[in-house]
């Protein structure tokens, strides 16, 4: 068994690996070469075991990423007074250091659009890329095409590996025309180019966001700066991909216990998280995992994660399939609208699905 540790190590397996863990970090080749039932089983052992997984041979290729990328840089670089056309993020649009309604803050800045609403992300797009906005909405409705089919393909292994009766249960979900799913980008300046983000009045927020000792009593890293404190995604499942800067990192179980293990950087690759409406359909047999980045000091971050939701109006509960005499129902059903009111209503680091938890 892999015990993550902060500083990644690799253990010796007792028993041959059913998924690597590089750097206590689990990777799935979604190649497929052991076969498909192989690979949903393993997909499956990954996000119940830590609700995370690097995913490698995951089969998109580069080009909308690399358009999204150039896109986006061209955007941070704006002076602030011009990003600002395309905020505050009411929830969406652009933002700067303030994360949510609450008081939660990192350092960063970010353009949160819809990634099911090629009409919305046109409007948006006219503040964001005024010289020539469909230049900028084209790349992100490529991306998110990427961004979904991947998805699906990922929560159909999940059907497939719990042995639902419709295996497409989950991905139907996000496949809806009124899916409501997202797409984030962040941007972490360096430590010297943060005071960029103040020069506006809208973002003001003189002193850094320094890491605090965490609700379960892990230490982060001595005086890193938090770019986006600890928190579960709120939604179904969530797929990220950054540059080759360090940054994230995640709460994994070992032996019981929880530790923060640092992410490496791997451009080429996409990390899954499991969301909260995930656990809740699975009955908590899928996890969804704390995650946080603390910001490099020399080197910007880039990341963009496309998080796929249901419509608002989906109804949420346990599958029939993860519902047995000695696992009982453990969520009340709920709305996604319903969960994104209370979200909206916490602070970021809430373990918000608890309050939905029958005791
Ligand atoms: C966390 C995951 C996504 O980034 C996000 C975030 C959202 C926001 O930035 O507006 C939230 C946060 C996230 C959960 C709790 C609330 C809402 C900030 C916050 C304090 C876009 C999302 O869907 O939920």
């Amino acid at each position: 068994m892999v015990v993550p540790s902060t500083t990644p190590v690799v253990r010796q397996q007792t028993t041959p690996p059913q998924s690597s863990h590089a750097g206590g970090i689990p990777t799935v080749d979604l190649s497929a070469h052991g076969g498909r039932g192989a690979l949903s089983r393993q997909v499956v052992r990954a996000c119940a075991e830590h609700g995370f997984f690097r995913a490698v041979n995951h089969g998109v290729p580069p080009g909308p990423a690399a358009r999204l990328d150039a896109a986006a840089r061209t955007f941070f670089a704006l002076a602030p007074r011009d990003k600002q056309r395309a905020g505050p993020p009411s929830p969406l649009g652009y933002g700067c250091r303030s994360i949510g309604f609450n008081g939660d803050a990192g350092e960063l800045e970010y353009l949160l659009l819809h990634a099911n609403n090629p009409a919305a992300v046109a409007h948006r797009a006219r503040a964001i890329d005024a010289e020539e906005p469909s230049r900028f909405s084209n790349v992100v409705n490529e991306y998110v095409g990427a961004m979904r089919q991947l998805a699906c393909e990922i929560l159909d292994l999940l059907g497939e590996g719990l042995g639902l009766e419709d295996p497409r249960s989950f991905s139907k979900l996000i496949t809806d025309t009124d899916s409501d799913s997202l797409l984030r980008i962040n941007h972490y300046p360096t430590a010297c180019n943060a005071h960029n983000l103040d020069h506006d009045s809208q973002c003001k927020m003189k002193s850094s966001v320094r890491t605090k000792t965490t609700s379960n009593g892990v230490k982060p890293s001595a005086g890193g700066r938090v770019g986006f404190g600890e928190h579960s995604d709120p939604q179904i499942l969530s797929l990220l991909r950054a540059n080759d800067v360090d940054g994230l990192q995640v709460l994994l179980n070992a032996d019981g216990k929880e530790v923060w293990v640092q992410v490496p950087a791997d451009q080429s690759a996409f990390f899954v998280n499991v969301g909260d409406l995930l656990q809740a359909l699975t009955n908590g047999k899928l996890v969804s995992v704390r995650h946080r980045v603390i910001a490099s000091s020399s080197r910007a971050r880039l990341s963009t994660i496309y998080f796929a939701a249901p419509p608002l109006h989906a109804r949420i509960l346990a599958l029939a399939e993860t519902i047995t005499a000695n696992a009982p129902s453990q969520y009340r059903p709920f709305t996604w609208a319903e969960y994104k009111k209370t979200m909206y209503s916490l602070r970021l680091s809430h373990s918000r699905l608890n309050l939905f938890h029958i005791d």
